[in-house]
């Protein structure tokens, strides 16, 4: 495509309910957007980095900086065309801040497949024209609020179920989940790496439960740690903040380290690597699933088209729009019979709604872009 303008817009969505992790409590949400402007099409991306430092290093203002600083002017320096397979190695320089640059990657491709009239689903290899939802449930002040919880998902039709858990709150809510909603609910649980390998028999006692998963107990930078845990518990050990790229994917799974993966587009740096960390993991017959970061309709959007590709063989977090929003930045995400369709339309399939941009809307910044 050919840029003519870029934008960095900031906006602020209060969440329907807080949502709280081993790592904090997040009540609103403040995200950095990129809209690529050609001569016909806009692209949107959208950077998922939290407003602090707490799942990863990235945070929204230290991805807006980089962006503005050292991702765009590398951009900039391709010429006035590119494609979004250019978009990656021109910021390959940049160390790490993959959520930034997958926001950047993610408004060309928007742009570029717009303008082709291709949907990101079609180019990324989909082969499914919808895809199961699974809920992640944060954790609650009770057991009682969190079976309300639960059961209310199940009563609006989620397949899947992940309780986020920390020490003190894993075993009796996996317990109650159980016996209240029976033993064929298909439920995980997400530690976001609270937990140390002394831990193991405290989650050694997680295994009679049948868990699908227990994703990222220990920290990120601790593969040898999750092998080793591999071997004293019997949940199968699935890897989200580990993954920061298709060839990190290989070599946890090489290591013994996880027998699922849990795939991010920004927590690697794009839809690109996403789809490579796909196709890795499908190589080495490893199930891989969709996370997700709290996003908006533009993010879900190409979440739900990346979770149709073959390799995607359990739910993924990519729930519903109410969810997490009352009201969307774009047509919302609706559960129908526990799935959410792939949007068809080019590029995303979606776009904001220009009022409701407006109205939650904090900040635009405007970026050079001709010389
Ligand atoms: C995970 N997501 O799988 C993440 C964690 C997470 C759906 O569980 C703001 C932005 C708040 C991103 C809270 C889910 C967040 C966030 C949790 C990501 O580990
Ligand atoms: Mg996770």
């Amino acid at each position: 495509m050919k840029i003519e303008v870029v934008e960095l817009r900031r906006i602020r969505l209060p969440l329907v309910t807080p949502f709280r992790t081993s790592f904090g409590t997040e009540t609103e949400r403040d995200i950095l957007l990129v809209r690529v402007g050609g001569a016909g099409s806009d692209g949107w991306g959208e950077c998922v980095a939290m407003s602090e430092p707490l799942y990863s290093s990235e945070y929204v203002e230290g991805a807006h900086a980089v962006t503005r600083d050292h991702l765009l002017p590398r951009l900039r320096s391709l010429g006035p065309s590119l494609t979004p397979e250019e978009v990656g190695p021109a910021l390959s320089a940049v160390k790490g801040h993959p959520m930034a640059k997958a926001a950047v990657e993610m408004a060309v491709l928007d742009g570029e497949l717009s303008e082709r009239g291709e949907s990101l689903a079609t180019y990324l290899g989909a082969v499914r024209p919808s895809v199961p939802s699974g809920v992640s449930v944060g954790i609650m002040p009770s057991i009682s609020q969190l079976l309300d919880a639960v059961g209310a998902y199940l009563d609006q039709g989620y397949v899947r179920v992940k309780l986020k858990i920390e020490p003190g709150w894993d075993l009796e809510p996996v317990r109650a989940v159980r016996e209240r909603f029976g033993d064929e609910l298909a439920l995980q649980v997400d530690a976001n790496t609270a937990y140390s390998l002394g831990d193991a028999p405290a989650l050694a006692r997680l295994d009679p439960f049948g868990l699908l998963l227990i994703e990222q107990p220990l920290p990120e930078d601790d593969v040898a740690g999750h092998a080793a845990l591999a071997r004293l518990i019997r949940t199968p050990i699935c890897l989200d903040e580990s993954i920061t790229s298709a060839s990190a994917a290989a070599d946890a799974i090489n290591r013994g380290a996880a027998s699922i993966i849990n795939v991010k587009a920004g927590r690697v740096g794009g839809y690109l690597e996403a789809k490579r960390v796909h196709d890795v993991c499908a190589g080495l017959g490893v199930p891989v699933w969709c996370g997700g970061m709290l996003e908006t309709g533009l993010g879900r959007a190409a979440n739900v088209a990346l979770a149709a590709l073959p390799n995607f063989t359990l739910p993924g977090d990519t729930s519903a729009s109410d969810r997490y929003w009352h009201r969307d930045l774009t047509t919302p995400f609706i559960l129908k019979d526990g799935h959410l369709e792939v949007p068809t339309g080019p590029g995303l399939g979606v776009g904001p709604d220009p009022a409701r941009l407006a109205e939650v809307t904090v900040s635009v910044e405007e970026i050079p872009w001709k010389d």
